[in-house]
């Protein structure tokens, strides 16, 4: 048995001493990208520079998810509660799709990356809609990483929004409530599509679910990084998934 090193300021596992087993990376990795206005106050920078740079890590992190095997990353990328920012704000943040694709849709289809999205997605502006949708059109028949950005997107009201369409269908059909399970709601869910998070990443430090896949997480190994978005890199990403394999070396297959 190892002796689990702390680290006296951040109180994280140190694992770094341990190899990567690349026969246990993790399937599904899904992470809110916190502490992106955090980095621009600390450099006096205006927020939408902790954006700008938040949004070159998303393509870093993509090429080394794709590298290590990961079939499905899913990124909080905007909830529905961050529409109360200013607006100037989210204008910015509503161009980043656009400016993002522009210089890197060429590498994810090269990587064999397929783009997908969850979330409210017909309120956003339509300039943001169409650089998307080519993106999915563009990458629809790639077998690699699926890259999945969380946009508009709220646990809860996917969950309502999940009983209501069994309501409806339930009712159409003449059926009453005894019919409904588990699996049906999880069916009507915006990731019916994919299996559930393995790992759960939150950078900066704060330590909870805001919202994000509040169902889909039952299950999850959570890592609380102290890095605030910006900053994450490789190298963190490695550590998070060492920490995975070790909790899983402790607690699982018994
Ligand atoms: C801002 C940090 C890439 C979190 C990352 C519209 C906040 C940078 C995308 C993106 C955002 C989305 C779809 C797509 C390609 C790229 C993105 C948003 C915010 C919300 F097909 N970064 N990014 N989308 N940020």
């Amino acid at each position: 048995m190892f002796k689990k090193l702390i680290n006296k300021n951040k109180n994280q596992p140190i694992q770094s001493n341990f190899d990567l087993d690349l026969h246990n990376i993790p399937n599904h990795v899904a992470i809110i990208m916190d502490g992106n206005g955090r980095w621009a106050k600390q450099r006096k920078l205006p927020r939408i520079k902790g954006h700008y740079q938040g949004m070159q890590t998303v393509k870093k992190i993509t090429k080394v998810a794709s590298d290590l095997g990961i079939k499905y990353l899913t990124l909080y990328a905007f909830s529905t509660e961050n529409w109360t920012r200013p607006e100037s704000e989210v204008n910015y943040i509503m161009n980043l799709p656009v400016n993002f694709l522009k210089t890197f849709l060429p590498e994810l289809i090269e990587n064999n990356v397929k783009v997908e999205t969850i979330g409210f997605m017909e309120y956003l502006p339509s300039s943001t809609l169409k650089s998307i949708a080519k993106a999915k059109e563009d990458t629809k028949h790639n077998t690699g990483l699926k890259l999945i950005f969380a946009i508009n997107y709220g646990g809860r009201a996917e969950i309502v929004n999940s009983v209501k369409s069994i309501y409806d269908e339930l009712t159409a059909k003449g059926l009453t409530s005894d019919e409904i399970t588990e699996q049906m709601i999880d069916d009507h869910l915006m990731t019916h599509a994919y299996p559930d998070p393995d790992l759960l990443i939150r950078t900066s430090g704060e330590q909870r679910i805001s919202n994000f896949l509040i169902w889909q997480v039952s299950y999850s190994e959570f890592i609380f990084n102290e890095k605030l978005w910006p900053d994450f890199d490789k190298e963190e990403l490695i550590n998070c998934i060492k920490i995975y394999q070790s909790r899983q070396r402790r607690f699982g297959g018994l």
